[in-house]
């Protein structure tokens, strides 16, 4: 029998990934989902539907010391992926409560249970690129101190900084990955890149004629989500638990996200394309981009995928998606 691993988040893009990562690597996985989920499952479930009978998936919410604690104290796990949180920047900035009380108590809590019962338990945090907001230099990377510019961003920083101290404070194995973005074929429809390929892909089809974007001047390092699971794994495996930067090192505007998406189905995105106050944000980060220097030195990671690679599977699934009625008509 292999590894037991449990993942926070598993219906996540992320959680899905990594569920299938560990599942190859003949790990039990187990997951925590809330209870909505597992009462709607056709609903929740899109994205680990094709592997839900090789996963132990139990209920609990972030919001839920006690129903965390339950789900611990009956399973002991060699390893834990905290990915659960509330994730989209944008909406932190609409409810900035909701996010902080998700992710850091949620954070927390998964902290303390752990030290209480499974204090062994290697624990991974999914910190982020928005932690270095407002950045004091380019490239990014361990180093570089942290200026969050949302809701979101302060999150994760506090969430980065107690997964820190329960390694200083208790000798616990916690990590964090500082992950760039990183998307995919099953990235949520409100991320710009899956909100581009899959309009873009409707546009093709005679579906929708115009997509909605905020700022197309905003860069950002995109990787493929599946390389950066393979990285949050490793991460776990090392003599010492220690923080890394996980990013492709290459910087992509939105405009050109849209100019290649677009050109992919052989539309050009300025005919298409329209700015839309609303979805500025009040806050916006500056130049991210990310060296993983580290994490390819010590861990052996780098991204195996190219961002041309990236755009072309997403907008083309997408299509084919649209296509064989698997995605609605309408956005
Ligand atoms: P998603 O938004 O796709 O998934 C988030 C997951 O968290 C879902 O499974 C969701 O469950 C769960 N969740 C949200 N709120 C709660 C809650 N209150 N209680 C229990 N579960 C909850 O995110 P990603 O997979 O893209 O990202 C995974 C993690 O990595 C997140 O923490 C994110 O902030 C972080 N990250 C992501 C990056 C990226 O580019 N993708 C980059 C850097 C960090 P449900 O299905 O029920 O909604
Ligand atoms: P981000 O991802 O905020 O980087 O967070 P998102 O795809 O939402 O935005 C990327 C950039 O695109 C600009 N943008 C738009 N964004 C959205 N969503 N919708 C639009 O219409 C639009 N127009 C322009 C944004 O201003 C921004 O600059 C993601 C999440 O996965 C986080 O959880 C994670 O921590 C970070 O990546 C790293």
């Amino acid at each position: 029998m292999g590894k037991r691993a449990l993942i926070t988040g598993i219906t996540g893009q992320d959680g899905s990934y990594l569920a299938e990562h560990l599942l190859n690597l003949g790990y039990e996985v187990h997951g925590l989902v809330r209870r909505v989920a597992l009462e709607a499952p056709q609903g929740r479930f899109g994205r680990i539907a094709h592997l839900t009978d090789r996963l132990v998936l139990h209920a609990a919410s972030l919001e839920s010391y006690p129903s965390i604690f339950h789900v611990l104290s009956r399973h002991d796990f060699a390893e834990c992926y905290h990915l659960a949180a509330q994730s989209f920047v944008a909406e932190s900035f609409t409810d900035g409560f909701s996010t902080m009380n998700t992710n850091i108590n949620g954070t927390h809590y998964m902290l303390a249970a752990l030290r209480e019962l499974r204090p062994n338990c290697r624990f991974y945090f999914a910190g982020s690129s928005e932690m270095f907001g407002k950045v004091r230099e380019v490239p990014q990377r361990e180093s570089t101190p942290f200026h969050p510019r949302s809701p979101y961003g302060i999150s994760k920083v506090a969430g980065f900084e107690l997964t820190r101290n329960y390694r200083e404070a208790y000798g616990m194995f916690t990590c964090s990955g500082i992950l760039f973005n990183h998307e995919g074929p099953r990235r949520g429809f409100e991320f710009v890149t899956r909100k581009i390929t899959s309009t873009a892909a409707r546009i093709k089809l005679g579906l929708a004629n115009e997509l909605r974007l905020g700022n197309l001047d905003a860069q950002r390092d995109w990787g493929h989500a599946a390389d950066y699971v393979r990285a949050m794994h490793l991460m776990l495996q090392q003599p010492e638990p220690d923080d890394y930067v996980v990013a492709t090192g290459e910087t992509h505007s939105v405009r050109e996200f849209c100019e290649i998406a677009f050109g992919e189905l052989g539309l050009h995105y300025l005919q298409f394309v329209k700015t839309d106050e609303r979805f500025f944000r009040p806050a916006e980060v500056d130049l991210l981009v990310g060296d993983a220097s580290k994490a390819r030195a010590v861990l052996g990671w780098g991204p195996t995928r190219s961002f041309r690679d990236l755009v072309r599977e997403m907008v083309e699934l997408d299509l084919r998606k649209l296509q064989d009625g698997a995605l609605p008509a309408q956005a």
